[in-house]
Formats: structure tokens, C-alpha cells, sequence
């Protein structure tokens, strides 16, 4: 359908060169039905450059990656933005840009393409997306399927917002489709409802959600007033991805607890008419690039660590976003009981701990980093001399380069969370050591990566005493053991890398896998 200018309400945004604009009183049916094939840019209408491959890739979470500098982004941004530059499609997520007040209910979007990329930006009410993100997502869900039900906070307004952002995207995906045939991938708890709300709107799509966090078991999940929501709303997508086989087998029991739906031997059940399958579909990471990285590591990483092997300190490195989840004051402790039960290891490690700031307007990341430069003053107090100082605390994000770096050059890598979908961290770490001579990961029985990371030192982060004797193992481990356990851990992060775990979801969203 040729769409009339009169229909978009368009203008060109002076700092940024790109679209903004509004699409009052178009109706999404009418989108959905024509394939809407227009794109604007600047006011212009233009027809949309559909991408020659079969089946356009759109894909929504909740932040979008800057796609001119991939540099700077882990994980899901990396993963997904390879996904769309292989086959070209569309991004949607939403603003750092949002509306003051709710003027209209028509999606407010700022366009931009790069490439086979365009991105979508979705700019919403700023109140009603703090109750979603603050709110909702980050203090209800994320404690939640975190297992920690004493950091749940439920309120009404929370599950409100939820589910009118959830709408708002569902609208505004509506119509940006390109047709049936545009494959859907929808990423991680903040939008959980959308796949019902496009289904709401007559989208026909295949349509995959992938989690990016835990999913708990059923008690636990039966604690939300909402679960059975949740779970039906689960049940309209055509694929529903999880990071291990312990969260598949925990949804898929939630499900029969809930509406005594049952999973065949495949993983698929039959549910609205439709067959859902669920899978396990473990993240990983661009192996090579990140050790080429490490690699070239930035001078004054290499003066740094170059002073420490001629003071023959060896280092322990820890990296995380300051999330509870993470583990971090317990390991901060274990570092501590390392030096009680192991006291050869004084002036002999460093522990350098880089946390950076996450969701500081959430009230349970208030305490954390309190908590975490008490401990390390209280350690550093106890322990430090002019030549030695047995924590270094960064609270900032580190660029990825420079991150490589450091975890290349560090003998112990400690990734301590008491629970975690996956953590990429664990994977940088081995991708990042030198072969010859590699590091060893210690490396929590609650992180998703744990199933895949076997050769690691596995450790019960809640047993203070048991990592600090795992440090101390790896402190002395032989050459030969810990090339034989790097060996088997690059092995596997390279089966299980990013650009298989896209292509096994894709292959399942096709309905190939
Ligand atoms: P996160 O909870 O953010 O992600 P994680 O996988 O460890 O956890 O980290 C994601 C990326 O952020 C990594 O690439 C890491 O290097 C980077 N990062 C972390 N701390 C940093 C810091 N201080 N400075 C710079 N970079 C930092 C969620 C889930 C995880 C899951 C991922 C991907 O909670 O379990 O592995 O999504 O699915």
C-alpha cells in the first residue's frame, strides 16, 4: 500500500539527522492486511526496502544496541546485531528518548538505518515506563525468577504498566511489519506479554521468545499472583528458548502445574491452537574476536601486568554488573578466607574486582554497593601494605577491549553468581586466556554456564569457605592440568558459540529445527 504523508505526521530531528514520527489514526489492521511497505525518512515517504532474503528477521528487546559501535556491547546486542547483519531486518526497541505526558496513544518512533539494519526506537511515557522497568521488570520479575522471593515487590500499578508497555510495543511492531512471513524474535522478561498482545491484533507471525535470565521452579514461580498469566502468555508464542536445560525442565513443569498442558518428547505441547515448542539454546559468544582482543591488550594493561610478574603477584579477576545476583559480597568474603586459611597467598594475590553501576533507581541495588566497598575497605584495612593492596574495586564499566585485557592477564577468573541465566563472563574468561599458558575459571554451580563449563573449578558460592579452597587450587594449579582443562573449555564455548545459538533459534523460529 502506497501510504499518503497526509497519514504520517513526520519531522526531521536536528541533532540526529533521522525520522521522527507519528502515525495518528492508522489502523493496524489495515497495515497488517496491505504489508505495509513504506518507510519514511525525514518526512519522505519511501517504499521499504524489503530484504531479498526469504523471510525478514525482526527482532525486540527491551534496549537497542548502538548499532554504529558494536565495541562497547556484550552479549545480547552483540548476538543480536550479527543475527540482523547476516540476513538484514528490523530492530525495535525502546528510547532513551520519552514522552512527559501521554499525548496520544499512537507508537512514537524514531527510525534509523545502517547498512541491512534499521533500528526502530520506541519512545514512551517516561512514568509509565519506570512502573515497567523499575517497576515490574526489575522488581518483581527479575528477584523472581532470580529465586529471591524476599526482593520481590508487587504492586498493582507495577503489573499495569507492564502490560500497557507491553501493548504500546505490540502496536507499534504491528505496524512495522512487513508481511506474514517476518520472522519475530522476541528477547527476555521485560516483554513476556508481547507475543499475546501481537496475537491480540491478528498477527499471524511465527513468533519466538527467548529468556535471557533463570526461569524458576514451580514453587517458587506460583509465588507471583500472576503466574498463570504468565504462563498463558508464554504459551502464544511458537518458540519459547531458555539458557539451560534445568530452566526448560522447570517452565515446562509450571505449565502442567498450571493448565495441565503436556510436553511431548520433543518439547513441543499443543496449546491455542497452536504447537509450541520449548528448547534449550545456550548463549555464547564470538570466540575469536574476543581473543584477538585480549590479545592486543591496551599498554598500560600490559605495564600493569608486567609489574606484577616481576613482583610475582598473581591476579583474581571478577566482573560483573553491582546486581545481587551476582554473588559479590560473598566473594569478596571468599577472598578474605582465602588469605585466613591459605596465608602463603598474602602479598602473593591481588584481587581486582571491576562492578559497574546497574539499575541504581531500583531500591535493592541501593544497599549493594555499600555493602561491597565496606567489605573491601574492611579487607583492605586489615590486609594492605605500602606494596600490596589485596582488593582493587573498580565501580565503573570497563570497555570491552580493555576488559579482554585484563581478564587475559589475570590468573583466576571468579564468576561467583548465586544464580544466572548464563553469564557470558565465565565464556570471555577462557576465550580470553593465552592457550600456553591459561588461567583457571572458578565458577558457581548457579550460573546456566556451569551445565556446558565442566572442566572449571565448580563452586557453591553460599559456602564461603569452599570457594576461598578453590582459589587456592587454582593459585597452584600445574601448567599441564590447566591447559588440559582450557583445551576442553575453549572446545565447548566454541560448539556452543554466538552464531550457533542464533542459528539454532532461527532454525526453530522457521519451524527448520
Ligand atoms: P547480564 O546479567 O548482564 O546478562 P553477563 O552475561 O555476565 O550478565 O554479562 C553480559 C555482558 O556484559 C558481558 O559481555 C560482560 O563482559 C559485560 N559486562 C559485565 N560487567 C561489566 C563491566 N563491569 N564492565 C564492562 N562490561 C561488563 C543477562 C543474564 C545473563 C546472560 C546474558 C546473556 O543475566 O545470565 O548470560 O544476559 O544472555
Amino acid at each position: 500500500m502506497e501510504q499518503s504523508d497526509a497519514q504520517t505526521v513526520a519531522r526531521r530531528s536536528s541533532s540526529s539527522g533521522f525520522a521522527l514520527f507519528q502515525r495518528p489514526n492508522e489502523s493496524l489492521a489495515t497495515s497488517q492486511r496491505s504489508g505495509d511497505a513504506t518507510h519514511r525518512q525525514g518526512g519522505l515517504a519511501e517504499p521499504r526496502q524489503i530484504a531479498n532474503v526469504a523471510r525478514r528477521l525482526v527482532v525486540i528487546s527491551n534496549r537497542l544496541g548502538n548499532i554504529r559501535d558494536l565495541s562497547q556491547a556484550g552479549g545480547l546486542a552483540v548476538g543480536v546485531a550479527d543475527a540482523l547483519a547476516e540476513r538484514g531486518g528490523l530492530w525495535l526497541g525502546a528510547s532513551d528518548e520519552h514522552q512527559d505526558s501521554v499525548a496520544s496513544d499512537q507508537p512514537l518512533i524514531r527510525l534509523e538505518r545502517l547498512g541491512r539494519i534499521e533500528t526502530a526506537a520506541l519512545i514512551l511515557p517516561r512514568e509509565e515506563y519506570s512502573l515497567y522497568y523499575n517497576g515490574y521488570a526489575n522488581s518483581t520479575l527479575w528477584p523472581l525468577f532470580h529465586y529471591r522471593l524476599d526482593l520481590v515487590n508487587h504492586r498493582a500499578e507495577f503489573l499495569d504498566a507492564y502490560r500497557q508497555i507491553n501493548a504500546r510495543f505490540a502496536k507499534a511492531l504491528a505496524g512495522l511489519l512487513s508481511g506474514n512471513d517476518d520472522l519475530i524474535w522476541i528477547h527476555d522478561y521485560h516483554l513476556i506479554p508481547l507475543g499475546a498482545e501481537l496475537r491480540r491484533l491478528g498477527i499471524r507471525n511465527r513468533i519466538g521468545f527467548f529468556l535471557h535470565i533463570p526461569f524458576p521452579p514451580p514453587d517458587l514461580f506460583a509465588a507471583t499472583p500472576d503466574h498463570e498469566e504468565l504462563i498463558g502468555d508464554l504459551l502464544q508464542y511458537d518458540v519459547v528458548g531458555f539458557q539451560t536445560e534445568t530452566d526448560v525442565a522447570n517452565f515446562r513443569r509450571s505449565v502442567q502445574a498450571t493448565n495441565s498442558t503436556t510436553f511431548d518428547t520433543n518439547g513441543a505441547a499443543e496449546a491455542n491452537g497452536r504447537t509450541v515448542l520449548s528448547k534449550c539454546f545456550p548463549i555464547g559468544i564470538d570466540v575469536d574476536s574476543f581473543s584477538r582482543m585480549a590479545n592486543d591488550a591496551a599498554e598500560d594493561v600490559q605495564i600493569d601486568s608486567m609489574r606484577r610478574q616481576i613482583l610475582g603477584l598473581k591476579q583474581i579477576i571478577g566482573v560483573d554488573r553491582l546486581d545481587y545476583s551476582k554473588g559479590l559480597p560473598g566473594r569478596m568474603q571468599a577472598f578474605a578466607r582465602l588469605l585466613e586459611r591459605h596465608p602463603e597467598q598474602e602479598r602473593a594475590a591481588t584481587y581486582l574486582q571491576i562492578a559497574s553501576p546497574t539499575r541504581e533507581e531500583v531500591s535493592a541495588y541501593a544497599d549493594i554497593r555499600s555493602q561491597l566497598e565496606a567489605t573491601a575497605g574492611a579487607v583492605n584495612g586489615k590486609y594492605a601494605d605500602l606494596a600490596w593492596t589485596p582488593i582493587r574495586y573498580i565501580h565503573r564499566a570497563v570497555a570491552r577491549s580493555r576488559l579482554a585485557g585484563l581478564l587475559r592477564a589475570s590468573q583466576v577468573g571468579l564468576v561467583t553468581p548465586l544464580r544466572d541465566g548464563m553469564n557470558l563472563v565465565a565464556k570471555e574468561y577462557i576465550a580470553a586466556q593465552d592457550p600456553a599458558d591459561p588461567g583457571v575459571l572458578v565458577l558457581s554451580r548457579f550460573a546456566g554456564a556451569a551445565e556446558e563449563l565442566a572442566e572449571s573449578l565448580i563452586v557453591n558460592p553460599y559456602a564461603v569457605d569452599e570457594v576461598a579452597d578453590a582459589i587456592a587450587k587454582a593459585l597452584v594449579m600445574p601448567l599441564d592440568e590447566r591447559i588440559a582443562r582450557h583445551g576442553a573449555l575453549v572446545k565447548r564455548i566454541k560448539r556452543n558459540d554466538a552464531a550457533e545459538w542464533r542459528r539454532a533459534f532461527l532454525a526453530a523460529l522457521a519451524g527448520e529445527g
